[in-house]
């Protein structure tokens, strides 16, 4: 499956490990809940699916072999990509620093001409063009996101953590097997996600840089956003050819947070 098609850098999707809760029966599929920053989350329920792409499939990395994976246990996801407006919450209260603000390096950002380039003056507060309070936060590092969640948890007392490769595959193929959740034809993505465009060119989906969370179809599990606008962090570590043709359930490729620091391979704000 082709994932998301990023206009600039990563940000963060919360699955809300349902194994954490007690309910007294396992919720429908669909079902939402709200939390106490305004985001949004979707069950999704157990189940079984292949995870990767067919040879023949347009855009396929080496990498993605088919294999299939079960997910043992259900978990609610954000619908939406966190907003800039929700992880200010989280930064006021925490008085947190992002990785680019700490080291002084910034990320990648927009330039005046419109060019992406890497600078310590692009923050998640100044990406080089406009956000508001809807649009998702950008130039947040793994570690960021983990610190989001871990934030998250101990103001709910609840399990927050980013959904593994698996899940989100899961989740974002909603039950399709083609290289989108729409089809396989990506002269039809503008219609259905932001992506990014040339500089001088209209933009067929209406935006340039992000748009407002939310403005396009969401998926048959509930969620928007999974094709493009910005990419969503995983909780898993990126091992090239780690695709195996065994079964894989879920909890399988996660790495305990002790191994990854803020020199990991995703340090460039995207993964
Ligand atoms: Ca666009
Ligand atoms: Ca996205």
């Amino acid at each position: 499956m082709i994932k998301s098609l990023p206009l600039i850098v990563a940000v963060i999707a919360v699955t809300f490990g349902f194994a954490t809760v007690v309910m007294a029966k396992e919720p429908k599929q669909g079902s939402e809940i709200k939390n106490s920053v305004g985001m949004r989350l979707v069950y999704t329920p157990p189940g079984k699916f292949t995870m990767g792409s067919p040879e023949s499939e347009q855009g396929r990395e080496s990498q993605e072999s088919q294999h299939e994976v079960e997910l043992t246990k259900g978990f609610y996801l954000g619908t939406h990509e966190v907003t800039v407006g929700q992880f200010r919450q989280f930064v006021r209260d925490a008085k947190y620093q992002t990785d680019g603000q700490r080291d002084g390096k910034g990320g990648w950002g927009v330039n005046e001409v419109g060019s992406i380039e890497m600078n310590g003056k692009y923050t998640w507060k100044s990406p080089g063009f406009k956000q508001t309070d809807d649009h998702p936060v950008v130039l947040v590092s793994w570690n960021d996101a983990k610190a989001f969640c871990r934030w998250l948890s101990e103001k709910e007392k609840k399990r927050y953590r980013l959904p593994s490769e698996a899940e989100w595959e899961f989740a974002c193929r909603g039950a399709t097997k083609t290289a989108y959740t729409f089809g396989n034809d990506p002269q039809q993505l503008p219609a259905f996600a932001n992506v990014g465009d040339r500089p001088a060119a209209k933009p067929k989906d209406g935006y340039h840089q992000t748009a407002p969370v939310g403005q396009f179809k969401r998926n048959a599990f509930g969620l928007y956003d999974m094709h493009g606008n910005v990419w969503e962090w995983c909780e898993d570590r990126y091992v090239p050819n780690s695709y195996t043709p065994e079964k894989q359930t879920q909890d399988s490729d996660l790495c305990p947070d002790a191994d990854v620091g803020a020199t990991n391979a995703c340090w460039g704000r995207k993964c």
